[in-house]
């Protein structure tokens, strides 16, 4: 007998490594940091951890900027730390999901500097996308594609006598150039890589920028008018989700089904809509995708209610899990999003029962267990986000959702790390209100709701896989039947409502009360029933 794959249900928090715990005071987050915290996450409830790259890295990228794809970098700890968090996670009866990143190297990446260092035309160079310059003198990049993160994606190499060399592309940083999968010493690299850490025992592969990789080998321009903007849904840009990326992901499977256990290839995927999303979840490619339509909708019943319905239709014409997901390193955290204040964070928590509710899996990010919101007023000397200085200071970019945890005390760093130790990023002093210390003491708090969520989506049988079905409850209010005897109904419609639903509260996000066949729920609340 087949068992039931452990990904299809799970709640996976991702820890953002350099932010979560710091055991030595460098200010940076480390893996003997996170070792030590497990319980703690252990309690919460959650089922897997997926962790942000810990590699070796000049951390341009906070990481995605590999220099060494098999080894821990010192500021994280090293291969021994990984494999004791990896024991210790396990024993705790937690999944571990690591992050891959095949779509470019760091500059600092041995390829890469012999790449700088050797000749146009060589088998260093052809590792990456190295092309001439066009205009008189090459002086104009081979075409006008632009980095995600802003400016041109191509920056010209000068040799050690000044005179201007080949140009090679990065649709991220210049810190971050491409590799070109279309030499197969890439495609046997990234096999080894995954081999090596299936051997060390992860549980699974979040794979960033997984709709890149493959670029339309004629690298044309890009047409008038189309962005760079990663979901511009109006025609395909030439370097994201063309068709055969999907190859790589097919020789990516055969790899993780040949080790024992349930090996998970999740997909970091930024395309259109649903139906491009799901062409990387066809039974022989990956078994999940982010669920960016999610996170991108509004706090609008309508919406939310066209995103549940098209995520949970498509993802079943392929048999895989949907995902539901709010916040991650790359967005402004979801209650500043919903609103920020009070309103935000009652915001914030509704939906999380919502998404809890729903069939499939679930991704949490850290410190949204705590409400944190984005923090908006980082001074600027501290802001590390190549965005930011790419955006050409346009954009805050996203440190502010990669601020240090607060674990307790009352000043910082919080027991983020040691006493009087400085964390990369400052922790706002009102943070000292929101420590997990203190949640832990407050029935009321955040964290207690996350852990009564999670224990009762345990508990209660009906959740996990499963259809829904909607009730009809009025505008603005979202309520829908798993099984036959659990509800979840959230209010979204701008004022209290009561509705002709009988049960027993199992967890609600605000003060409701329930009897005599009717429950009353106050605006921006959601509520789970047993009935
Ligand atoms: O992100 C891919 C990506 O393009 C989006 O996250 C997003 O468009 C970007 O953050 C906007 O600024 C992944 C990682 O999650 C991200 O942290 C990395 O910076 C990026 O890849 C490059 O490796």
């Amino acid at each position: 007998t087949t068992q039931r794959e452990w990904w299809r249900d799970a709640v996976i928090y991702q820890v953002y490594v350099r932010s979560f715990a710091d055991s030595d005071g460098d200010g940076d987050g480390d893996l003997p940091g996170i070792a030590s915290r497990l319980p703690e996450l252990a309690e919460l409830g959650v089922d897997a951890v997926w962790l942000t790259p810990f590699y070796v890295s000049p951390l341009a990228d906070g990481g995605y900027d590999v220099a060494d794809y098999r080894d821990v970098d010192p500021r994280f700890g090293t291969l021994a730390d990984f494999d004791a968090l990896a024991a210790a996670a396990h024993d705790l009866g937690l999944r571990v999901i690591i992050d891959i990143v095949p779509n470019h190297s760091s500059s600092q990446h041995p390829w890469f500097r012999e790449a700088v260092a050797a000749e146009p035309g060589s088998p260093e160079r052809a590792r990456y996308i190295f092309r001439p310059g066009r205009g008189p003198g090459g002086d104009l990049p081979p075409n006008n594609w632009q980095s995600v993160f802003g400016g041109p994606a191509w920056t010209r190499l000068t040799r050690p006598d000044g005179t201007p060399d080949q140009w090679y592309l990065h649709l991220f940083d210049p810190a971050q150039p491409d590799l070109d999968w279309t030499l197969q010493e890439v495609h046997d690299e990234f096999d080894d890589v995954l081999r090596f850490w299936l051997d060390r025992g992860v549980d699974g592969f979040r794979i960033d920028v997984a709709h890149g990789m493959v670029k339309d080998p004629a690298l044309p321009d890009i047409a008038d008018g189309q962005s760079a903007d990663l979901l511009d849904g109006v025609t395909r840009l030439p370097y994201f989700d063309q068709d055969g990326v999907h190859e790589i992901y097919r020789r990516w499977r055969l790899i993780a089904d040949s080790y024992p256990g349930q090996r998970a290839l999740v997909a970091e995927a930024w395309v259109e809509d649903a139906d491009r999303v799901s062409r990387y979840l066809r039974a022989d490619e990956l078994h999940q995708a982010f669920n960016f339509e999610y996170l991108q909708t509004g706090w609008d019943a309508g919406a939310l209610r066209r995103v549940i319905d098209r995520s949970l239709a498509t993802n079943e014409k392929v048999g895989a899990p949907t995902t539901w997901v709010l916040s991650n390193h790359d967005v402004v955290r979801h209650v500043t999003r919903f609103g920020g204040g009070e309103e935000g964070l009652r915001r914030g928590l509704a939906a999380t029962l919502l998404m809890l509710a729903l069939p499939g899996s679930a991704y949490l990010y850290q410190g949204e267990e705590l409400g944190l919101p984005e923090v908006t007023d980082l001074p600027e000397d501290a802001l590390q986000d190549p965005t930011w200085e790419r955006s050409g200071h346009t954009e805050r970019g996203r440190d502010g959702c990669r601020v240090p945890l607060p674990w307790e005390g009352s000043e910082a760093p919080f027991g983020f790390g040691p006493a009087g130790t400085a964390p990369w990023l400052p922790m706002p002093p009102a943070w000292s209100g929101l420590t997990r210390e203190r949640q832990k003491a407050d029935p009321g708090s955040p964290l207690a709701l996350y852990t009564r969520a999670l224990r009762a989506r345990h508990e209660l049988a009906a959740l996990g896989e499963g259809a829904i079905s909607w009730i009809d409850a009025g505008d603005g209010v979202l309520a829908f039947r798993r099984g036959r005897s659990f509800v979840c109904a959230v209010n979204l419609s701008g004022a209290p409502v009561e509705l002709p639903l009988s049960g027993e509260v199992v967890v609600a996000s605000g003060p409701v009360t329930a009897g005599g066949g009717r429950i009353a729920l106050p605006d921006d609340t959601a509520v789970w029933l047993r009935t």
